[in-house]
């Protein structure tokens, strides 16, 4: 499996963008397309419908080296085998998920302030998504945190950060150039005409950036 610090394209199949019968083929386009790390988002849907999803798709990640995250639920890890789960700030904590998961698995956190982001490293997060960068209809009640401090995070937190919110190929290279390392893209992805090119062209512009 990939390290979590080689990944630099974190995608995200959200169903509320795609209805179930598109997630394998969808899955499909975006490993091809080069994201380096997968997390099944269903925040709707029951554990049943969760673990259905995850079964479903998880033939096509075992063929790479593309970790599945699990939004929430890390007590569905003891039934599916991705490979960690993401926790909100108003979900368990790190050490809650893990010992929820009852298993080795990595841990991601969402974080909005800097000093989240710092409790989420001492808490052995093993990455943190930190957003929404940008506003964004995929989760239209947060408020955006901007750019303005993305250096000095990148500074003051040493495990990955994925920036998160609003991050499209259109404004990537103004992102990249406040700091940002790694990016988590949702809706872009996700709607864009062809999926797996468009992954590719965001995945080239990631790589020439480091
Ligand atoms: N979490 P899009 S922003 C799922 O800030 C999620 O924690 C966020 O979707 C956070 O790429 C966000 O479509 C939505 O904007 C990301």
């Amino acid at each position: 499996m990939k390290s979590i610090e080689n990944c630099v394209l974190y995608g995200i199949i959200d169903m509320m963008y795609i209805v179930p019968e598109q997630a394998v083929a969808t899955t499909e386009r975006l490993i091809n397309g080069g994201v380096d790390i997968l997390q099944l988002r269903a925040k709707e849907a029951s554990h049943k419908a969760v673990i259905q999803l995850a079964e479903a798709i998880l033939p096509v990640i075992r063929q790479t080296a593309v970790p599945l995250i699990l939004n929430d639920h890390p007590e569905l890890l003891r039934e599916v085998d991705a490979d960690g789960c993401h926790v909100g700030q108003d979900d368990l904590s790190v050490a809650e998920a893990r010992l929820a998961a009852a298993r080795p698995c990595l841990v991601g956190r969402s974080t909005h302030t800097i000093e989240q982001a710092e409790a989420a490293t001492s808490d052995g997060a093993d990455y943190i998504g930190y957003g929404p960068i940008f506003s964004t209809k995929t989760k239209p009640s947060a408020s955006p945190v901007g750019l303005a401090l993305l250096a000095e995070l990148h500074e003051r937190v040493r495990i990955p950060i994925f920036c998160i919110g609003g991050i499209k190929s259109t404004n990537l290279r103004t992102l990249l150039a406040a700091g940002s390392k790694r990016v988590c893209i949702v809706s872009d992805l996700l709607l864009a005409t062809d999926i797996e090119r468009h992954t590719a062209n965001i995945k080239k512009q990631l790589d020439s950036s480091v």
